[in-house]
């Protein structure tokens, strides 16, 4: 068997995706999520212009080979946009390989280690009482986990806090430039904690509650956060400082037993090593979209189990189907499995993207189809073409670009 067409399908159903799709001489079809939001016709470009051609007539039982002739081979390794591409080549041939096999991927990767995979939704609210009431709407529809994020006092809007439906969360419309936010860490970490204080009075202390830093604190506020937040027992602590900087994490370590997460923006192993190898965290959280597919999050996965780190795969609506359906295949069977984290995704997308993967009591499960269990509507995706919408870019009140 050979691969014998290599299509790239850029639709926007509600938001932008980019799908892989391989057909093989045997008319066995895998698909492979490469969305990377924000910048998608970048990986687009890639997988078009230089992987798809490279592929064409290779054998595609070989997944660990063709792995490595792309990464290897390019020279130029690592960056989101190599390895989004990259992961959906990768994702695409675990895909092939179990409808081959009649296989759910999930028993491809040694079969399942639990019933299910523990999932947590986001909660979002500008004040208290809105907060108070997502989470309850997010309780009413099974998730046994939520993450909270609030608005803070004195800032027009932050990023994170979803419109009305819970569902999208980035700012509304899309454009040729991003929005613009205005952030202030003072206001935040003051207020952060008598969130988590009042989340507590609320619902008690046996929910798992999880938050999101999004990368903007320096190492002695993130230490500070977290200390702070100690008495609310969270789930854990998300993105506290920049990701490229994993020595931050030692300051923040030092001063707090909060459980940290770090790792959606992350593409490679080599981003997480010194925080695996140091246990400077406890949940690695990087996307298999982003990181090189199955094949390298599998190789990020196991490191992390000699350290006790267990994982917590990126699961935001800009993941696609086919990227979240992959992180079950790995969640279900992994032993260092901890949680997923989703967001729903928009009835339509649902429609575009048909997956066997469920949702039922907090728990979501990858299904039994072979392969990944997802199907492509083409002709409904090519309804909705690519509009170009940015992540939102965050200043301090004087201008000054914040990190994120
Ligand atoms: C977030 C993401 O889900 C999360 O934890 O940090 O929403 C992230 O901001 C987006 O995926 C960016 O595309
Ligand atoms: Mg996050």
């Amino acid at each position: 068997m050979k691969i014998e067409d290599v299509q790239v399908i850029v639709s926007s159903p509600t938001r932008n995706f980019v799908t892989l799709k391989i057909r093989t001489s045997d008319g066995v079809i895998g698909l492979g999520d490469a969305t990377l939001n924000g910048r998608e016709l970048a990986v687009a470009s890639y997988l078009r212009d230089h992987i798809g051609p490279l592929l064409i007539a290779r054998d595609p039982s070989q997944i660990e080979d063709t792995w490595n002739y792309l990464y290897k081979g390019a020279y130029w390794r690592r960056g989101p946009v190599t390895m989004a591409a990259i992961a959906a080549v990768d994702m695409a041939l675990w895909d092939i390989k179990g409808k081959v096999a009649g296989l759910p991927v999930y028993q491809l990767l040694g079969g399942a280690s639990r019933e299910g995979c523990l999932a947590y939704t986001h909660a979002t609210g500008a004040d208290m009482p809105e907060l108070i009431d997502s989470v309850h709407r997010q309780l009413e529809l099974g998730y046994r986990a939520i993450r909270a994020q609030s608005g803070v006092p004195g800032l027009d809007g932050v990023y994170g806090i979803g419109r009305s439906d819970d569902v999208d969360y980035e700012p509304a419309g899309r454009g040729a430039r991003p929005s613009e936010e205005t952030w202030d860490t003072s206001a935040y970490l003051r207020h952060i904690p008598s969130v988590f204080e009042q989340l507590r009075n609320q619902f008690g202390h046996e929910l798992p509650l999880l938050h999101d830093a999004h990368h903007r604190l320096t190492p002695q506020q993130a230490a500070r956060l977290g200390k702070d937040l100690e008495p609310y027992d969270l789930f854990w602590l998300e993105d506290v400082t920049p990701a490229e900087n994993p020595s931050a994490l030692r300051l923040v370590r030092q001063h707090t037993t909060i459980p940290l997460a770090i790792g959606e923006v992350f593409n490679s192993i080599w981003d997480a090593e010194l925080l695996l190898r140091e246990q400077l965290i406890d949940f690695i959280r990087c996307a298999i979209v982003h990181a090189g597919g199955i094949t390298h999050v599998r190789k990020i996965w196991s490191m992390a189990e000699l350290y006790q780190v267990r994982t917590g795969s990126h699961g935001p609506s800009d993941v696609s189907p086919i990227g979240l359906a992959a992180a079950l295949h790995m969640g279900l069977s992994a032993p260092n499995f901890g949680i997923q984290e989703h967001m729903r995704h928009q009835p339509l997308v649902d429609e575009v993207f048909r997956h066997a993967y469920r949702f039922d009591d907090g728990y979501l499960h990858p299904g039994d189809e072979p392969g990944l269990g997802i199907s492509l509507d083409e002709e409904l995706a090519t309804r909705y073409p690519y509009e170009c919408a940015y992540l939102p870019v965050a200043h301090l009140p004087d201008g000054t670009v914040h990190d994120w």
